[in-house]
C-alpha cells in the first residue's frame, strides 16, 4: 500500500471531469486500496480519485464514529438512484481545501447504486454524513468543489486564502 500525494486548490487537475470505469480489475484494487490509506492518513471521510490525480469514477468513504470498527466502502461508477427533496445543511471540508469550512445544502438520503471492490452491483441507502459525503465525492467526479455551492464573496475568500497558502508553502 502508498500514500498518495493529495492535489491541493487551486489546480485545474480538480476542475477535470472522471470517466467511467470500464473494468474493476488488480490495478483499479491497488488504486482504491491506496486511495483508502491515504484517506485515513489525511484524515478524512472520503476520497475521490481526480483528488490523487486520476480522472476515474471512483471514491472511497468511511463515515464511522471514531469509537466503531471502520467501516471503508468502495464505490466505483456510483449513479445516485433516488434523493430526497428535503435537504440538510452541513459544515463541510475537503482534503483539497485544506482547513476551509463552510456549509452547504445537499439531499438528506439518497439511493446510490454502485460496482464494489470486486465489481459487484452493489446499491446502498445513506443519510447524514455519509450521504453529504457521496454527494460531495460525487461532484469531484464533474469538477466540482464544495466552494462552488457557496457564495461568490466566501468563495474567493477561501481561494484567496488557499493561494497564500499555496504561496507560503512554495517560498518556505
Ligand atoms: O474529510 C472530509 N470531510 C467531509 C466533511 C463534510 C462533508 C464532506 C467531507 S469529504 C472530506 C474529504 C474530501 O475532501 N473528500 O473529497
Ligand atoms: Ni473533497
Amino acid at each position: 500500500m502508498a500514500l498518495l500525494p493529495i492535489i491541493t486548490a487551486p489546480d485545474p487537475r480538480l476542475r477535470v471531469k472522471s470517466e467511467p470505469v470500464e473494468t474493476v480489475d488488480d490495478d483499479l484494487r491497488t488504486l482504491m486500496d491506496d486511495m483508502l490509506q491515504t484517506m485515513y492518513d489525511a484524515p478524512g471521510v472520503g476520497l475521490s480519485a481526480i483528488q490523487v490525480g486520476v480522472a476515474k469514477r471512483v471514491m472511497v468513504v468511511d463515515c464511522a464514529d471514531d469509537r466503531e470498527d471502520p467501516q471503508p466502502i468502495y464505490l466505483v461508477n456510483p449513479v445516485i438512484r433516488e434523493a430526497s427533496d428535503d435537504l440538510r445543511a452541513y459544515e463541510e471540508g475537503c482534503l483539497s481545501l485544506p482547513e476551509q469550512y463552510a456549509e452547504v445544502d445537499r439531499h438528506d438520503r439518497i439511493t446510490v447504486d454502485y460496482l464494489d471492490r470486486d465489481g459487484a452491483p452493489q446499491s446502498l441507502e445513506a443519510d447524514g454524513l455519509l450521504s453529504t459525503c457521496i454527494q460531495h465525492e460525487m461532484d469531484h467526479f464533474e469538477g466540482i468543489l464544495f466552494v462552488d455551492h457557496i457564495s461568490a464573496l466566501k468563495r474567493a475568500m477561501i481561494m484567496k486564502r488557499l493561494k497564500k497558502a499555496k504561496k507560503l508553502k512554495a517560498t518556505g
